[in-house]
């Protein structure tokens, strides 16, 4: 299972540019079909590892990117999205909404204007009119299901109706339910609805390549305004990065220091993301095999061992973990086990980031 994010955003904002750049696909971006591609997430300690042990296999995480293709625009009312996009949608871990800054007198603005902060409350405006659109449909069968309920379900039907009110009525003043201080009860109780604002958002302010000398400033003075726990803004050159996509590393790299780039957007990219969705990585070393994982924050061993295999989570019975930084120091997991640094954890061990982690289980 892995990591899953939807990139949403106006027609000709610059989504699928962004997707070819993310996924260093070659997607058309004359055509507004949906597509779906994979990046291989960036993580220098990998490489540090695979250096050490020298394995058949070195393995990267990965994450989906979903570009739904059509504008933002068709998500609520008159749907021109698919549904099978919707459900893709519907399930990703994160969105990104691309909002274009760049100017290019041959591809007008659908909206005539260049605006980036109206298209980012219109995208808004969107997705919160979706998630209305659920709440609402639900409180009607909730209403229905009450005439009809054992003493016993009203409760439960009750702390729902009470709990999608209160989200309809924060909807409706503009706040997204991923900024909502929601208990793990209540966060549980909505989360098979999939709503669209309770997801991670970055924002994604596609500039054009004049642009790229005030890019920090325009992010930092947009994150004044954008940012929160779950949501930022980033700007970044789509049609640059996705033409450095083309080149090999050497090349890119020298393009990028010609315009005074230090980081691959890219990278930014899966970093911020990372960060928004308080992900971490662990590793494995099995079979010749070094790979990478990713995991949210918090997660416990047995459920990380669910991450690879679901038979490792029902055997479970205990993981060998030693820290990345103790494993790099040691040199090989023999010299860390005589050194003692290699421990065994139970099930309810809370994965940190860096970890090896050798599992053990039964079949
Ligand atoms: N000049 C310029 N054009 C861009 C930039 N980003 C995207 N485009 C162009 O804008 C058009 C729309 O981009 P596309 O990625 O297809 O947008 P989508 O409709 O949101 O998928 C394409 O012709 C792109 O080449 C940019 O940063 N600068
Ligand atoms: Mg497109």
């Amino acid at each position: 299972m892995s990591i899953d994010i939807g990139i949403i955003g106006l027609a000709r904002s610059g989504k699928t540019t962004i997707f070819n750049a993310l996924t260093k696909g070659k997607a058309d971006t004359r055509s507004p079909a949906p597509h779906i591609g994979v990046a291989k997430v960036p993580e220098p300690r990998l490489q540090v590892l695979a250096d050490m042990l020298h394995p058949k296999r070195v393995v990267p995480a990965e994450i989906s990117y979903i570009d739904i293709g059509a504008s933002v625009k068709g998500l609520s009312g008159d749907r021109t999205i698919g549904s099978q996009i919707l459900n893709q949608l519907s399930n990703a871990d994160a969105l990104i909404n691309v909002a274009r800054a760049f100017t290019d007198e041959s591809i007008p603005h659908i909206e005539g204007s260049i605006d980036v902060e109206r298209d980012i409350a219109t995208a808004n405006l969107e997705l919160a009119l979706y998630d209305l659109g659920i709440i609402s449909r639900r409180l009607e069968r909730i209403e229905t299901s009450l005439k009809g309920a054992k003493p016993t379900e009203r409760a439960g039907f009750l702390r729902e109706q009470e709990l999608l009110t209160k989200i309809k009525a924060d909807s409706e003043k503009d706040v997204p339910i991923r900024e909502l201080r929601l208990s793990t009860e209540e966060t549980r109780t909505i989360a098979n609805y999939q709503f669209l604002t309770a997801k991670p958002l970055l924002i994604m302010v596609n500039i054009g390549e004049e642009q790229i000398p005030q890019a920090a400033s325009l992010e930092a003075q947009l994150n004044s305004r954008y940012l929160r726990a779950k949501s930022g803004v980033i700007t970044l050159c789509g049609k640059l990065e996705m033409e450095l996509t083309q080149l090999d590393e050497e090349a890119a790299k020298s393009f990028r220091t010609e315009f005074g780039l230090t980081e691959s957007g890219l990278d930014r990219i899966i970093k911020i993301s990372y960060e928004l969705l308080g992900l971490i990585s662990f590793f494995t070393i099995a079979s010749d095999e070094v790979k990478a994982w990713s995991i949210q924050k918090d997660t416990n061993a047995v459920k990380a061992a669910g991450k690879i295999h679901s038979d490792m989570e029902k055997g479970f019975i205990r993981a060998e973990v030693i820290s990345y930084d103790d494993l790099v120091k040691c040199g090989s997991l023999s010299e860390a086990q005589k050194k003692g640094l290699l421990r065994l954890e139970g099930k309810s061990y809370i994965v940190q980031d860096g970890d090896v982690i050798t599992f053990l289980f039964n079949v």
